[in-house]
């Protein structure tokens, strides 16, 4: 018979890392951003205590490289100590920005701290109360890269508890890189009820449950391209068969993408460049007001609404980091062309200056604009020349066709540059995102259709 078992899964807190904000900040906020993924991590903590878990696993990239920073390494000794004081433990694996290596911890871990070897695969037995409870199984990276699948010898001797899987891993069987497992692979393994893995940045529930397969991602990101809520798991199981997940959002700061249209007549033309930055702040200011801004942030792709619970802990954000995108045909974007990289620190100046010490603080790290000169109506287009027509089937044939957009996307591989050593494999090969095909997608069909019609016909 199994009791109750809840505990927190978290990875790739890399601590030791800024929160990579783009233009500078001034001083205050250069301390809240050096401060985030630290602030991050004391909030699991509290957590962990206020829920009186069981355990914490770590699922690698505990710290952010091998030479464990001073300060990130005392911060988490004294955080592990808290846990301490209520006998909760916590089970850590490496992964490949902080390997095993050589390093050395700078500061001593208290007992209740497990750090699993590299050299094979680790089984630990949490107990409480002298019952043996759950088995938390683990193996550490070595070096930066691991080509060793390892989930093979991730074997539990029975079912009668809870079996816990620690794996850092990509989960991509052709990524020699970072540990190459399958899904199927880690299916394959009959005992392990839960496998807490970490790598991918973006919390996503693989599996939920008979097996769990599950990332938490990053508790605070670091770059912009990471948008959106992040957090981590707080699992509980009654039968270590079937579990309750809560995602519990802690980041401080919260990257987010902002866009503005300079072609929706509805919300008043944009004449100039006055007109632009009174609709930036608009828009702007309608972040920084809302109280309950994490509701509008767009969840991450896999966590369905229902598994956020943000009523179980209280986390304010504390502001967002903002990447802008100024899209749409008119009669702005004659000023954008001539004087693009001046309009545009005028632009991200003149935001920074007013929410910078907002609070919530809206930081604009970067702003693009997109936008092209006016065009006739696209039906139009279409109409008086069939090349238009052609445009639009082929866009349309690349988002339908799978195989065709693979091809495409082998194709952007060739241009991607990675550094000499990356070019051994396939594994630096540009990897785009939905949303960034679809980017790329709309971005190349603009300028086409720019290139053509201003071409003269
Ligand atoms: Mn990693």
């Amino acid at each position: 018979m199994v009791a109750d078992i809840k505990f927190i899964h978290t990875a790739d807190l890399h601590l030791g890392a800024p929160v990579n904000s783009g233009e500078t900040p001034p001083e205050g906020l250069q301390e809240l951003f050096a401060e985030a993924g630290y602030t991050a991590f004391k909030r699991i903590v509290k957590l962990a205590r206020e829920q009186k878990v069981d355990f914490m696993v770590i699922s690698g990239d505990l710290y952010d490289r091998e030479a464990r920073s001073v300060k990130a390494s005392r911060i988490f000794v004294n955080q592990c100590r808290l846990l301490k004081e209520q006998g909760i433990e916590v089970y850590i694996i490496n992964g490949n920005h902080d390997p095993r290596g050589q390093a050395e911890e700078p500061f001593s871990l208290p007992d209740n701290v497990y750090v699993f070897p590299e050299t094979e695969v680790t089984t630990r037995e949490y107990t409480r109360e002298r019952n043996l409870k759950a088995r938390i199984l683990g193996q550490s990276y070595r070096q930066k890269y691991e080509d060793r699948s390892m989930f093979d010898f991730y074997t539990v001797p029975d079912r009668s508890i809870l079996n816990l899987g620690l794996l850092h891993t990509q989960l991509d069987p052709q990524n020699k890189r970072y540990v190459p497992v399958s899904r199927s692979n880690l299916l394959s393994k009959k005992g392990i009820d839960y496998w807490a893995l970490g790598h991918i940045h973006i919390p996503r529930i693989i599996k939920k449950e008979g097996p769990s397969i599950i990332f938490p991602g990053t508790p605070q990101a670091r770059i912009i391209n990471q948008e959106g809520l992040r957090g981590c798991f707080l699992v509980e199981t009654e039968t270590g068969r079937n579990f309750e997940l809560n995602f519990i959002p802690v980041a401080p700061v919260i990257f987010k993408n902002m866009e503005l249209y300079i072609d929706r007549p509805e919300k008043g033309e944009l004449k100039n460049l006055t007109d632009l930055k009174n609709r930036l702040e608009k828009k702007a200011r309608k972040l920084a007001d809302k109280t309950r801004a994490q509701k509008e942030l767009g969840l991450p792709p896999d966590l369905s609404r229902n598994i956020i619970n943000q009523s179980i802990f209280s986390s304010p954000v504390q502001g967002y980091i903002l990447r802008w995108f100024i899209r749409g045909s008119g009669p702005l974007h004659q000023f954008v062309s001539e004087n693009r990289s001046e309009v545009k620190e005028e632009m991200v100046a003149f935001l920074n200056d007013l929410f910078a010490e907002h609070s919530p603080f809206l930081w604009t790290h970067s702003l693009f604009f997109r936008t092209g000169p006016e065009l006739p109506e696209e039906e139009q287009l279409r109409k008086n020349n069939e090349v238009f027509a052609e445009i639009e089937k082929i866009i349309q044939d690349i988002r339908n066709d799978q195989e065709l957009k693979k091809e495409l996307i082998e194709h952007w591989g060739k241009i991607w540059q990675g550094s000499p050593e990356d070019k051994k494999g396939p594994n630096n090969l540009f990897h785009p995102d939905d949303r960034t095909i679809k980017e790329l997608l709309q971005e190349a069909r603009q300028r086409i259709i720019e290139e053509l019609y201003t071409g003269g016909r």
